[in-house]
């Protein structure tokens, strides 16, 4: 004789299993990762700041010796103020501002400081979201240095 009522416990047991398991894996995917993944929530202040920060990359950087290169080469900023950079190429060689790999600075929200190159003329941005020293290089003329210390905002808590 066959046990059918043990077997469609089983079979109901297999389902339940079965939808558990599917469960599991759609909150992983739909809820976990992705949150897991989200940026930082952070003051709208320190994603739109009211100014910016110009850093001039001079005629003749690319030349060992000029006298400056990043200017100003030591720039403080201020979170929820004027922590957008930009850099301006005012030279006729392309460069890169480029983290100095010894730096311990990792931004949670803009992630990477490595520009591209940046063209004659053109300028790169960069939003600074945390507090911090960043010295940075150019990758391709290592004698051009520059920092940035991001402090907290007179605005910001
Ligand atoms: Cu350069």
């Amino acid at each position: 004789m066959s046990l059918p009522s043990s077997s469609h416990a089983y079979g109901i047991g297999l389902i339940a299993v079965i939808i558990g398991a599917a469960v599991g894996i759609s909150y992983y995917q739909l809820y976990f990762i992705p949150e897991y993944n989200a940026k930082p929530h952070l003051d709208p202040k320190i994603i739109n700041p009211g100014q910016t920060t110009n850093i001039a990359i001079v005629s003749g950087s690319s030349i060992e010796g000029n006298p400056q290169y990043f200017v100003p080469a030591k720039q403080p900023i201020q979170l929820g103020v004027s922590n957008l950079v930009v850099w301006q190429n005012n030279d006729n060689a392309a460069h890169f501002v480029t983290i100095d790999p010894k730096s311990d600075y990792k931004d949670r929200y803009s992630g990477d400081l490595d520009s591209p190159p940046i063209m004659p003329s053109k300028t790169f941005n960069f939003l600074f979201t945390q507090e911090g020293t960043v010295k940075y290089y150019c990758k391709v003329h290592a004698w051009m240095k520059g920092e940035v210390d991001i402090e907290r905002g007179a605005t910001t808590s």
